[in-house]
């Protein structure tokens, strides 16, 4: 078996908030992770973040960019899944809001900050605490393999 790319999107707001989505059905079910999915064949990064973007929340974003990418192995499903994902950010139109287009595939959004989901990521690193949303494995791993990373509207604005 070979690695898989997996496509995820930071869609920022105003705020500099972006979406996470409560996953179900798949892998990493219960987790929030970032809108996205598997990068087709042929298929650029920007045109899949699009399309993943707007086939789960029903979002348009502006100027779809790459910003970083990490590796990841689920070692917690039989057989076990191994993705390279590609983070991709851009911003939405003011006052958009996601909409849940896949129930069977993902049952809530919610917008979260980056600190936000930095203290969820300690939190599960440490074993101690419980955090406010148990985060996908590749965000967990962003936080560890990428630890100069991290987003603002700065970032995918231009
Ligand atoms: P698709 O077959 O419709 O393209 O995919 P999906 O049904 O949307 O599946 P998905 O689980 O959302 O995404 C496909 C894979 O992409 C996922 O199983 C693992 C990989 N992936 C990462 N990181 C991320 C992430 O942060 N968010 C999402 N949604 N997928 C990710 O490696
Ligand atoms: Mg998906």
């Amino acid at each position: 078996m070979e690695a898989r790319v997996g496509i995820a999107v930071f869609v920022l707001n105003a705020e500099g908030k972006f979406i996470l989505g409560k996953r179900k059905g798949s892998h990493g079910a219960n987790t929030w992770g970032l809108p996205g999915g598997h990068l087709e064949f042929g298929e650029s990064f920007e045109t899949c973040g699009e399309r993943e973007l707007l086939e789960e929340t029903g979002l348009k974003v502006q100027n779809l960019q790459f910003l970083t990418a990490n590796n990841n192995v689920f070692r917690d499903v039989t057989p076990n899944k191994h993705y390279v994902t590609i983070f991709m950010g851009g911003v939405c139109e003011e006052g958009a809001e996601p909409q849940i287009m896949e129930p069977e595939k993902c049952t809530a959004w919610d917008w979260v900050s980056w600190d936000e989901m930095v203290a969820d990521a300690k939190i599960m690193v440490s074993g101690e605490g419980t955090p406010s949303k148990e985060l996908f494995l590749p965000l967990v791993e962003l936080l560890l393999q990428r630890p100069a990373f991290s987003i603002s509207r700065e970032l995918v604005e231009n």
